[in-house]
């Protein structure tokens, strides 16, 4: 049975009726770009093949009733009159109540309706299962109400409700590449202006994603403190963001930064130049360039912006060291665990596979998920 089907078929147990709307929304990998987005720079992710699904139907009044097929069928229940609270104990559904309460905070008017949600993308580990429930709860509750929301106003909405309701600080990049994706593309994003211009993959090329399974801790914390090393850093070179600082700029005028703060700093200014270049490099199937440019991003995260952990630098040693300048290959996401992502050959795939299999439980004591992932469509209502 597929997602969709498992959804619907636990939307009809619990409500006693069928639905009449089903959407999606994709998770993300990101192909370079790391903790640039927040600095209103340059981020290179693609939709992924793994979704959160909503199925929905209108209710005549303003109640929202929401079914969790993967937390054990928990049932939340919220009116749209009243203001909105947090949930007390499950933050599942503080997502489905963030996202209506920015909705209605921006002066839409929403309709009460049943919801069942489920997902694919693997939760917690760095590839945005939160934003694709998000992006998918956006398209949900406008279309029910007939609102037209444009992708990026609904991967706004959905930043903001993280911000403002869930409390986390996360910037624009994994709530837009789940609204906007393409087919067969990542998307290069300018985190200001929230253009984004499409490189297609090359050809004969596959976008890897292997799990370490480190349980990821502090995350919220830790990247709360990196945003805020970075805005001391704009402010300190006097700009508003680190977008605006160049590589030369920063040379120049590191030593008026803390060393901590200047580390923090030459990790974005030097990932924003990278992400660019990957860009020009993808699209020209330069893969040797894009090969280093990947190692570059790596170890700058490990070294200067230090959110990797030995488990994923022992992958990305042991995945490089196999593919050499064939292929690239970083941690992906907000960091402190969660995932590797490698762009391989095809014919490359069960080479990295296997070595993976053989060589990270004996280095780390951990056994890795390997996926091989095609870069999808992003959010959108799935026609009955
Ligand atoms: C997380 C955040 F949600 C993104 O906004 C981004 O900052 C990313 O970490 C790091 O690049 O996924």
């Amino acid at each position: 049975m597929s997602l969709v089907q498992q959804v619907q078929q636990a939307f009809a147990r619990q409500f006693q009726h069928s639905a009449a709307y089903v959407f999606r929304a994709p998770g993300r990998v990101n192909l370079i770009g790391e903790h640039t987005d927040y600095n209103d720079g340059f981020v290179l992710p693609c939709a992924i093949n793994y979704d959160t699904v909503v199925v929905a139907n209108k209710r005549d009044d303003k109640l929202v009733r929401v079914l969790a097929l993967d937390y054990g069928m928990q049932l939340d229940e919220f009116s749209l009159n009243a203001p909105i609270a947090k949930h007390s104990q499950w933050q599942w559904a503080n997502y489905v109540r963030g996202v209506a309460n920015s909705l209605l905070q921006q002066g839409y008017d929403l309709q009460g309706c049943d919801l069942a949600i489920g997902g694919n993308v693997p939760q917690g580990v760095g590839l945005s299962s939160s934003a694709s429930l998000e992006v998918a709860l956006g398209l949900t509750y406008c279309t029910l109400a007939g609102i037209d929301i444009s992708p990026r106003d609904n991967a706004l909405n959905g930043q903001h409700a993280e911000n403002h309701f869930v409390g986390c600080n996360c910037g624009i990049m994994d709530q837009l590449i789940s609204a906007c994706g393409r087919q067969g593309q990542a998307l290069l994003i300018d985190c200001r202006s929230l253009t984004a211009q499409p490189v297609p993959l090359p050809t004969g090329m596959a976008v890897m994603i292997i799990n370490s399974n480190v349980k990821r801790g502090l995350v919220d914390s830790e990247y709360n403190t990196r945003r805020a090393q970075c805005e001391q850093a704009a402010a300190a070179f006097g700009v508003k963001a680190l977008r605006d600082v160049s590589w030369q700029a920063f040379l120049a005028g590191q030593s008026k930064l803390e060393p901590l703060v200047a580390k923090r700093a030459r990790h974005v200014v030097s990932e924003n130049e990278r992400t660019e270049q990957a860009a020009v490099a993808l699209a020209q199937n330069d893969i040797a360039t894009l090969s280093r440019l990947m190692a570059q991003s790596h170890q700058s995260m490990r070294d200067d912006f230090e959110i990797t952990v030995p488990a994923i630098d022992e992958l990305v040693t042991m995945i490089n060291h196999l593919v050499g300048t064939n292929g690239g290959v970083r941690m992906t996401g907000g960091g402190f665990g969660g995932c590797v992502v490698a762009l391989v050959p095809q014919a490359m795939v069960e080479a990295v596979t296997a070595t993976v299999a053989a060589e990270y439980p004996a280095k780390t004591g951990l056994v890795a998920d390997v996926f091989v992932c095609t870069p999808s469509q992003g959010a959108e209502q799935v026609l009955l």
